[in-house]
């Protein structure tokens, strides 16, 4: 039987509903709108459309969305002094940076210099360390998305293998932990691991977060698998399109996401929800 697919249009459309609601109710007690800051670099046309799809949603939230489009060419002090001045604006209450950056400014040092308050993202080591612990209040939005995937359709992670390919410090890395918290024995794999095929093989659920366009094939894949396609890619023809060679894995897997319409737009859902966290944490509500 052909996988069922998770919709992440349909999950995001109805985790924002959720949010926007939550939102009203914080704005009448208050008086506060959300605001995020969005500060872009240079002109990736990937990020770009990333950046206005986030734009649209703060939007759609009544959030107030300050957008920052700086030349490729900004230093890396001048994109510091931004952020502070950032941090200090009481009308901006989240903070991202739209990643990757210009190879002449050091992620890090960028990364570092957002108010852990204000770090929507989830990126800050203070956030990250609080992630490991298992007690925070903002988690990374793609991981945070896939979470919220699974959920929607009921899936216990209790006990399943639990397969990530890749180990970047935006998706790998926080899906990892974000699977163990929820009990699941959970694999990293990445370019250099040894015999991949026969590790995601064993995965009840595999997250296939690589960046390679068709990556995992269905002879990777257990008959029955979830299987959550996080990769981003542009074929030939210009069509975005995931990891996961969606038409033979989808004959196998009980569960897919597609690309796209799967876990981009649940990414810029939970960041949302990080922005009315964000609000919250400056209103002291929380
Ligand atoms: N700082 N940098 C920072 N935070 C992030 O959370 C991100 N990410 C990733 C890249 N850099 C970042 C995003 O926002 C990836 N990402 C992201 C956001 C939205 C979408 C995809 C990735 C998205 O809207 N995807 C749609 C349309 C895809 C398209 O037309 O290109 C989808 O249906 O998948």
């Amino acid at each position: 039987m052909p996988a069922k697919i998770i919709s992440g249009k349909d999950v995001s459309a109805s985790v924002k509903a959720r949010i926007k609601t939550e939102a009203e109710v914080f704005t009448a007690k208050t008086g506060i709108a959300p605001g995020l800051a969005v500060i872009i670099v240079g002109e990736d046309p990937a990020s770009q459309i990333y950046v206005r799809n986030k734009h649209k949603a703060c939007k759609d939230m009544g959030f107030a969305s300050f957008e920052h489009t700086l030349p490729e060419s900004t230093t890396e002090a001048e994109l510091l002094s931004l952020i502070a001045k950032l941090n200090s604006d009481d009308s901006v209450h989240g903070i991202l940076v739209q990643m990757p950056l210009p190879k002449h400014i050091n992620e890090n040092a960028v990364i570092n210099a957002i108010n852990p308050d204000k770090d929507v993202d989830a990126f800050h080591p203070e956030n990250v360390g609080h992630i490991m612990i298992g007690d925070y209040k903002f988690l990374p939005g793609t991981p945070a998305g896939v979470m919220e995937l699974l959920a929607s359709e009921n899936i216990d992670i209790t006990g399943k293998n639990c397969v990530v390919i890749g180990r970047s410090n935006i998706v790998g890395k926080p899906m990892s932990m974000l699977l163990l918290h929820k009990h699941g024995t959970v694999t990293i794999c990445h370019s250099r691991t040894k015999n991949l095929p026969e590790i995601t093989r064993g995965a009840d659920i595999l997250v296939a977060a690589i960046g390679k366009l068709g990556f995992v094939t269905a002879d990777m894949v257990k008959e029955g698998a979830i299987v959550i396609d996080v990769g981003i890619n542009r074929t030939a023809e210009g069509k975005v399109r995931g990891d996961v060679d969606f038409d033979s894995v989808s004959e196998k897997a009980s569960y897919i996401t597609p690309v796209p319409g799967g876990v981009g737009p649940m990414t810029i859902a939970m960041l949302m929800l990080n922005t009315l966290t964000a609000a919250k944490i400056f209103a002291k509500t929380i």
